[in-house]
């Protein structure tokens, strides 16, 4: 192997290492001496290694149930019993973390680098970096916004959009079906981290279906940066501005549990048989339970589980096979008519 073709750089570093840090093992252990292992068994064990695909993980943080699954789906799937070598990084949702993530793989050179971008903008210098260094980069989740597709290979994750609309569309079907398609009707919206892909296309996609009627009153869009804290502190606050709710949308599950307590504590009823109608997004197995006792209305589906088809994309470009660059994940509507038949299985 030609240690200074780009290709073969990083696994003649992980050589390097693997065998330095067998070495290092061996000194400090006080079990055995280091001339008892036969040199058979230290190329085997560098063997094994190199044949790991080493992949570099930038996961934006740990703000949500959705994200932790998110995680865990990745990690457990990029094992090294499917022959994957994984560096995870959690960047405490700083897009500054990210970008010393990435520059760490690159210098690493790992063999691809993995990524999901915390919000959208600010992402052209470090993927051409990665570009000119030749890594591949999966976007996971999120999208990154930049002028040149070139510079990740393939995206993998939800079409956010459409979750928006799916929220709408709902709205207008249970509306006419109570009885309430001509009432004015005032919602307020838990929005996500400002600039980050669920917030700008969830907000979208409603919108674009929202915009349709003018009996829908928008009355607010405040970001809770997907946690339940903000989501209780910002729903206390739209309480206290809007006395007359009629539809809550939070764009995701643990915004809701944090607004759920503030309405409670305010005496107020949602979901089923509630006085607010309560529209949430993700669908982990704690909200589905609420949607099974009616709290909360729908819960629009967002799949975490995005594991197998970063493996089964990266497989592909192993073999030297073209791959679509937009890839989403299958995802549900649940309310309490079909929820009970899936939460059974939900184990996240
Ligand atoms: O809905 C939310 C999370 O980007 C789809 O991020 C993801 C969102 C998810 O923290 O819970």
């Amino acid at each position: 192997m030609r240690c200074q073709s780009k290709k073969n750089r990083g696994r003649c570093y992980r050589i390097i290492f693997v065998v330095a840090s067998f070495l290092l093992t061996m000194a400090l252990s006080g079990c055995g001496s280091f001339w008892d292992v036969a040199p058979e068994d230290i190329l085997s064990e560098t063997e094994a290694e190199e044949d790991l695909i080493v992949v570099g993980f930038s996961q934006l943080g740990s703000e949500s149930l959705w994200r932790s699954a998110n995680s865990e789906s990745i990690q457990g799937t990029l094992t090294r019993e499917n022959g994957f070598f994984l560096e995870f990084n959690n960047a405490r949702q700083k897009q500054e973390n990210q970008i010393k993530a990435i520059r760490g793989f690159i210098s690493q050179r790992v063999d691809y680098i993995i990524f999901s971008p915390v919000t959208e903008d600010g992402w052209e210098t470090v993927l051409q970096e990665a570009k000119d260094a030749d890594i591949p980069v999966i976007l996971v989740d999120r999208k990154a916004s930049v002028s040149d597709d070139s510079l990740y290979t393939a995206w993998v994750g939800s079409d956010m959009h459409k979750e928006g609309e799916k929220a709408a569309i709902w709205l207008e079907d249970y509306l006419i079906e109570t009885g309430r398609e001509d009432e004015q009707i005032n919602i307020v919206v838990l929005q996500g981290t400002v600039g980050s892909s669920a917030q700008i296309e969830r907000t979208a996609g409603f919108n674009a279906i929202a915009s349709s009627h003018p009996e829908w009153h928008i009355r607010a869009q405040e970001s809770a940066d997907f946690t339940t804290a903000k989501g209780k502190e910002v729903m206390e606050q739209l309480l206290a501005k809007f006395p007359d709710i009629d539809v809550i949308i939070s764009q995701n599950d643990d915004m809701t549990f944090g607004a759920l307590q503030a309405l409670e504590e305010n005496g107020i009823s949602t979901g089923v048989n509630g006085d607010v109608v309560l529209i949430s997004f993700d669908a982990v197995y704690d909200a589905l339970e609420l949607v099974s006792e009616g709290i909360i209305n729908v819960d629009i589906e967002c799949n975490p589980e995005q594991g197998e088809y970063i493996m089964e994309l990266i497989r592909k470009l192993e073999n030297g096979e073209a791959v679509e660059k937009e890839n989403c994940v299958e995802e549900k509507v649940f309310t309490q008519e079909n929820v009970d038949q899936y939460l059974g299985m939900r184990t996240y």
